[in-house]
């Protein structure tokens, strides 16, 4: 990468830094974890026994991939399939596979905005799925499908997987889908993956897993912050702390200051009570209702829920 836009980048990561550490209470934005380590740890993740969103997913697709392409293409239309944050595309080359394999028409458009994942994508998908049409699209997601939907008569269809929505806040998920809305068309569909309530118990083992992976994935952020920012955060004297609400859903990640501290952080000095705590992450949890209620707001209607068969996750089909 060229060495300015390097340091604008970190720039930008400084000043959210700076920002979300002089606030009250402090946070940090959980868009920093995927450097070349959060991606390795969040790899890892998926893994574990304790993170059962992926593989609930997975089995929703081997299930119900012959349906997904009926709601898709009823009559065999041809379609874009977008995928907003493609990753690695363990659980779309489920789907990918299927509608090769049932000669459907589509062209595959993998949205990221790492270049670098999306060539280890199209690499992949070359030799797993060689009659794959791929078009991967570097960039910002709202572009993007604004430039979609204007240059194309194709119907498309947005995959927006692995509750990512979860991100969100109720809020910012209804701003984020408002936008899609307005920038699709009669038509388009979208696929989204919703994680479901579940037994809070179950819930806060996946984020905070035996093997201390998701711990190390969190509090990489700080060795993120000490390697780039020049920050001196001394990792031993602060400690990930996940909790879960069952009330609003919302499964938060924090790390937690275990003394009164100051870091310094470039030419900052950023001071830390005994126990107090930096949000660095929301993974928000779903009813079904509250799912038909988000649908509603945003100007869509929900036409499938597809439920694993333990009832952890729903990938929900609206238009
Ligand atoms: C990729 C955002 C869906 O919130 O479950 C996993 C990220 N964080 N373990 C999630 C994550 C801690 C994950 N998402």
């Amino acid at each position: 990468m060229p060495e300015t836009i390097e340091i604008i980048q970190n720039k930008t990561f400084l000043n959210d830094t700076l920002k979300g550490l002089k606030s009250k209470p402090k946070t940090l934005s959980s868009k920093y974890f995927y450097n070349k380590r959060g991606d390795e740890l969040f790899q890892q993740i998926m893994k574990l026994d304790e993170y059962y969103l992926t593989d609930a997913e997975y089995s929703i697709f081997e299930s119900q991939k012959d349906n997904i392409l009926k709601a898709f293409s009823p009559n065999g239309e041809d379609f874009n399939l977008v995928e907003f944050g493609a990753g690695d595309g363990y659980k779309t080359k489920v789907l990918l596979q299927h509608f090769v394999s049932e000669e459907a028409l589509f062209d595959y458009i993998p949205i990221d905005i790492s270049q670098h994942a999306l060539d280890g994508l199209a690499q992949s998908l070359a030799q797993t799925i060689p009659e794959l049409s791929i078009t991967p699209m570097q960039g910002d997601y709202f572009q993007v499908l604004d430039r979609l939907s204007h240059s194309s008569t194709r119907r498309n269809v947005i995959l927006f997987l692995g509750s990512n929505i979860g991100n969100f806040s109720f809020d910012q998920a209804q701003n984020f889908l408002s936008k899609i809305r307005e920038d699709i068309n009669t038509g388009d569909q979208l696929l989204i993956g919703v994680d479901l309530k579940k037994d809070p118990t179950k819930i806060l083992a996946a984020y905070n897993d035996s093997k201390g992976v998701t711990a190390a994935f969190n509090m990489n952020l700080l060795n993120r912050i000490n390697e780039e920012l020049g920050g001196n955060f001394n990792l031993e004297s602060f400690q990930h702390y996940p909790f879960y609400n069952p009330v609003t859903g919302e499964c938060k990640s924090a790390i937690m200051s275990l003394k009164d501290q100051e870091v310094l952080i470039g030419e900052e000095i950023i001071a830390f009570k005994k126990w107090e705590t930096m949000q660095t992450e929301i993974s928000k949890k779903y009813s079904t209702d509250e799912i038909q209620e988000l649908a509603e707001k945003c100007g869509f209607e929900v036409r499938y829920n597809l439920e694993d068969q333990n009832g952890y996750f729903v990938d929900s089909i609206w238009s």
